[in-house]
C-alpha cells in the first residue's frame, strides 16, 4: 500500500512515530509528498487491487515490451540474479545520475567534492522524489522483467533512494553494506526480488553490487552447516565469497532476496552512482518468523 501511495517505508515510519498524526493529517502528508502527482487513476488501481480485484501493469499493456530473454531466465534460475540490459535508456540514467550529484552538492568532475560527509559515512543517498528517479520507476522494461519473474503484472514499485559509492581514500574507507541478507532466513523460503539500477558504467572493482550466485538453491543445506550458537550473518561474512557484478549505464541487476549480497569497495577512479528499486505484487507469500 505504501508503494501504491508512492511513499517510502522509512520516511513513513519516522513520520508516524515522531508526529503521531491524525488520519486527516496523515492523508494530507501523503498528498504533500506526492506534490499533486498522485492521480485518481493510480488511486483507483490501488483501491481495486487492495479489494482483491485484478489489475494490470502500472505502465499499461506489457505485451509488446521486450523483457528478459530465455537465456536470462535460465541464468536467473541457476544464479538467482540477472542483469536486465538497458532497463532504462542511457539518457534517463544520466539524468538521474546528475540529480544525485546535484542533491549531494558534488561535481562529477571534481574528486575533492566526492567526500563531503554531510550525509555521514555511508553510500546511501536519501533522494526519493526527483523527476528523473520517478521516471525510471515507470520504465516498461523494468515492469516487464519483474512481471516475468513474479509471473504476474499487479506490481508496485518501491520509493527507494539513490546510492553514491566513491573511490576509497585514507579518510573514506568503504563503509559497507558488507555481505548480508535483508530477508528472514526462517523457512519456508519465499520469493522476493531486490534491484539496483546503475546510473553510470560500473566495473567489477568500482564498488559493484556483489552477491553469492546460486545461493538461493543451497541456503537450506548451508544453514544446517552453521555451528550451533554462531551468528548466521557473521558466519556467512567469514566463510562466503561474493562476486562483483559489472554492468553498464542503464542496466539493472535484479536479485533473489535469499542471495547473500552487499556492495564492495570502490578501487577504481570514478564513483558508483545507483538507484535502488524493488517491485512486488499486491499479495505474496512471506514468512512471518524473523530469523537472521
Ligand atoms: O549497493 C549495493 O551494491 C548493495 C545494496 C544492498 O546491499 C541492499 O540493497 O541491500
Amino acid at each position: 500500500m505504501l508503494a501504491g501511495l508512492r511513499i517510502n517505508v522509512l520516511e513513513t515510519l519516522r513520520y508516524l512515530h515522531h508526529q503521531q498524526p491524525s488520519y486527516t493529517q496523515f492523508e494530507a502528508w501523503i498528498w504533500e509528498r506526492n506534490d499533486g502527482e498522485l492521480k485518481e487513476g493510480s488511486l483507483d488501481r490501488l483501491r481495486r487491487a487492495l479489494a482483491g480485484g485484478a489489475v494490470g501493469a502500472e505502465v499499461g499493456n506489457l505485451d509488446g515490451v521486450e523483457g528478459l530473454s530465455e537465456d536470462d531466465l535460465v541464468h536467473w534460475d541457476e544464479h538467482g540474479y540477472v542483469i536486465l540490459r538497458n532497463a532504462i535508456t542511457p539518457e534517463a540514467a544520466e539524468l538521474a545520475e546528475t540529480a544525485i550529484y546535484d542533491f549531494l552538492g558534488m561535481d562529477r568532475n571534481d574528486p575533492e567534492s566526492w567526500y563531503r560527509q554531510s550525509l555521514g559515512h555511508s553510500i546511501w543517498v536519501p533522494l526519493l522524489r526527483h523527476r528523473a528517479l520517478a521516471a525510471n520507476r515507470r520504465a516498461p522494461r523494468i515492469h516487464k522483467a519483474h512481471a516475468q519473474l513474479w509471473g504476474r503484472e499487479d506490481l508496485w514499485v518501491t520509493i527507494d533512494q539513490g546510492g553514491f559509492n566513491p573511490p576509497e581514500r585514507k579518510d573514506w574507507p568503504f563503509p559497507g553494506p558488507h555481505l548480508h541478507w535483508d530477508a528472514t532466513l526462517a523457512e519456508p523460503h519465499c520469493l522476493e526480488l531486490q534491484g539496483i539500477v546503475y546510473l553510470a558504467d560500473v566495473d567489477e572493482d568500482q564498488g559493484a553490487f556483489s552477491c553469492v550466485p546460486g545461493f538461493h538453491r543451497t541456503l537450506t543445506q548451508w544453514l544446517k552447516s552453521v555451528p550451533e550458537g554462531v551468528n548466521v550473518q557473521d558466519h556467512a561474512r567469514r566463510t562466503l565469497t561474493m562476486k562483483p557484478i559489472a554492468a553498464k549505464r542503464g542496466d539493472m541487476v535484479i536479485w533473489h532476496h535469499l542471495l547473500p549480497h552487499g556492495s564492495s569497495p570502490n578501487r577504481a577512479q570514478r564513483p558508483r552512482v545507483v538507484q535502488y528499486m524493488s517491485l512486488r505484487p499486491t499479495r505474496f507469500s512471506y514468512t512471518r518468523e524473523w530469523k537472521s
